[in-house]
């Protein structure tokens, strides 16, 4: 299948989760800034070292690097034909910079994961136990759900006044929301 989509929803609603599975059954990409800011800041690399505090905080990265960022990713030959962002775009400008550097061949569609605060809190507390992830304390956890309200959230009517926007509940067996997204993936696609 060739599809070009992003992955929305709130931290915790299973976006990484849920886009290693959809890259693998639809033969695309998975490209996650969050996974990229990681292993740069692992990596002790120039970007790394830029965005290692911001991450921590719950913050966004500012804008000009991360769209440098998938400007670069998007380039790379094993995203010509299709791929699946995950956290990105984060902030409406960040939609504005998608569109410039998708240019004629805009996106397929824009699927949003949904999921209630008070689960997100317990997923990402409970990630925080097995993985110690450095934003997963739990004041950057509701740090991370105000900017997501305030600064993400707003895309969605973005992409809605587009046509292109379709929700699928991310609560449940993590087999069951895999089934439902590409479900409606498929239907909108068609
Ligand atoms: P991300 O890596 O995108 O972090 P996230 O929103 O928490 O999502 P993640 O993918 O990790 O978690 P998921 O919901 O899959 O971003 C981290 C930081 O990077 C940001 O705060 C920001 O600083 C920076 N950043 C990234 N993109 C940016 C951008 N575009 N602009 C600026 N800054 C940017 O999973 C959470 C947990 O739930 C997992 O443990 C999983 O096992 C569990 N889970 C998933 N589905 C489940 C289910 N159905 N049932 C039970 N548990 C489930």
């Amino acid at each position: 299948m060739t599809a070009r989509l992003v992955l929305l929803g709130p931290p915790g609603a299973g976006k990484g989760t849920q886009a290693a599975r959809l890259a693998d059954e639809l033969g695309i990409p998975a490209i996650s800034t969050g996974d990229i800011f990681r292993a740069n800041i692992k990596g002790g690399t120039e970007l790394g070292k830029k965005v290692q505090a911001i991450t921590a905080s719950g913050a966004l990265v500012p804008d000009e690097l991360t769209n440098d960022l998938v400007r670069d990713r998007l380039a790379q030959d094993d995203a010509a034909e299709g791929f699946l962002l995950d956290g990105y775009p984060r902030n409406v400008a960040q939609v504005a910079a998608l569109d410039e550097i998708l240019g004629d061949r805009p996106l397929d569609l824009a699927v949003e994961i949904t999921a209630d605060p008070t689960v997100v809190v317990e997923r990402l507390l409970k990630r925080a136990e097995i993985e110690g992830r450095e934003d997963d304390t739990e004041d950057v956890i509701r740090h991370r759900l105000d900017v997501y309200a305030e600064q993400t959230a707003p895309i969605s009517a973005v992409y809605g006044e587009r046509g292109l926007l379709v929700q699928v509940d991310g609560i449940g067996d993590v087999d069951d929301v895999t089934a439902r997204l590409l479900t409606a993936i498929g239907t909108a696609a068609r």
